[in-house]
């Protein structure tokens, strides 16, 4: 099988190459990635010369339709993924994933392929701490930032390519995800690289929001039981019931890393910050019997905050400029 993986610089496509190279070295992988800031080729030299990388972009039509016709399915992550961007400058947002995702979908109409399209839980909205519903697949959009409006903008676009179309695509929409080669502007490893630099964590407001979080090769694992296994036209929520308000999880990682529980700071908090997110896999493991492999939180954290700890080398150059803009929103 011919793979094409857009955005294979980034987390979850870094670690998804890796993951098919352990689990189906019968595929053969290219990987499309602009190399924006997010995108790093350390996270794929441990590939060594068994990944071809196409640095372009996914809103290059005469590109994408070259990459799409020589390939047999696409999994396509290529998004700006981070929030706080999305507020501070949502114009990228709204080309790399609603004109890119649009740009995909004519490539893969014409070439008739198949394509599975990685979304993310945030295109629903939030929901109250105390809400005994969970997001599931009929749940409707309701997108709060313009990162997760522009998500939930790709994923309709997919949704009409599949009607009207008859596009062979799928959907997926996991909730937060964590391990190693994630950018440390996001939440876990920019604590962990803050206790590793001598910095506090930051906290954003009083900490009672809560991510349902899930190892990133549980999420790669449901991406390839969808490729292999799901339904045409289907739609999967995937997530490992790991809920946890933010403050636990930054006393964790003070826990694990030998620090007291009192040591963080409070800073501003996100405009329009979701509260809850909170996931019910029920469908993708009945029906496709997923199931995640990573069952405790505190020991996949354990082994991120190690690989943080051994691979200085991949995230330290990052460290001054992250905190420099993010000192430059009180956060
Ligand atoms: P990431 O920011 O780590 O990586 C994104 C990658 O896409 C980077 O390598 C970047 O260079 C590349 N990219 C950005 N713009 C591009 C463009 N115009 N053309 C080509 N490549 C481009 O993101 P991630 O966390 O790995 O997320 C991957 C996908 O999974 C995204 O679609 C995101 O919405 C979705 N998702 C993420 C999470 C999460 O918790 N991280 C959860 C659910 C869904
Ligand atoms: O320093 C911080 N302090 C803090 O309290 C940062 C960076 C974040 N936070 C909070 C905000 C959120 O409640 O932690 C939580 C997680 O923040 P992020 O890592 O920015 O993730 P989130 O906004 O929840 O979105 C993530 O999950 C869904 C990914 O970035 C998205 O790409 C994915 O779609």
């Amino acid at each position: 099988m011919n793979l094409l993986v857009t955005g294979g610089a980034g987390l979850i496509g870094s670690n998804v190459v890796h993951y098919t190279l352990r689990h189906r070295p019968q595929c053969r992988i290219t990987v499309l990635d602009a190399m924006t800031y997010a995108g790093s080729q350390a996270s794929l030299a441990a590939a060594g010369n068994r990944v071809e990388l196409v640095v372009g972009r996914i809103e290059d039509p005469a590109l994408v339709d070259r990459l799409v016709a020589a390939s047999d399915v696409v999994v396509h992550f290529a998004a700006e993924s981070h929030n706080d961007n999305s507020i501070s400058n949502p114009l990228p947002f709204v080309t790399t994933n609603v004109v890119g995702t649009f740009t995909l979908l004519e490539a893969v109409r014409k070439h008739k392929k198949r394509l599975h399209h990685v979304s993310t839980d945030e295109v629903f909205g939030d929901l109250e701490l105390d809400d005994p519903e969970r997001f599931r697949e009929t749940t409707p959009y309701n997108p709060s930032s313009p990162y997760s409006a522009t998500k939930a903008g790709s994923d309709l676009l997919v949704k009409a390519w599949v009607r009207t179309f008859k596009v062979n695509a799928t959907i997926s929409n996991c909730s937060n995800n964590y391990g190693p080669y994630q950018h440390i502007e996001k939440f876990i490893p920019r604590q962990i690289t803050n206790v590793l630099g001598g910095r506090k964590p930051r906290l954003y407001g009083e900490g009672k929001n809560v991510r349902d979080w899930i190892h990133v090769d549980d999420h790669n694992a449901a991406v390839w039981a969808i490729l292999e296994r799901g339904q045409p036209g289907g739609y999967y929520m995937i997530g490992a019931d790991g809920e946890q308000n933010n403050k636990a999880v930054i006393s964790l990682i003070l826990e694990l890393m030998g620090k007291p529980a009192d040591w963080y700071d409070h800073v501003n908090d996100r405009p329009g910050h979701d509260l809850r997110y909170a996931i019910d896999a029920a469908k993708i493991r009945r029906e496709l019997g997923w199931t995640p492999r990573y069952t405790t939180f505190r020991d996949g954290l354990a082994a991120t905050i190690a690989w943080y700890r051994d691979n200085t080398a991949w995230w330290q150059p990052l460290k001054e400029a992250v905190e420099a803009k993010y000192a430059k929103q009180g956060q």
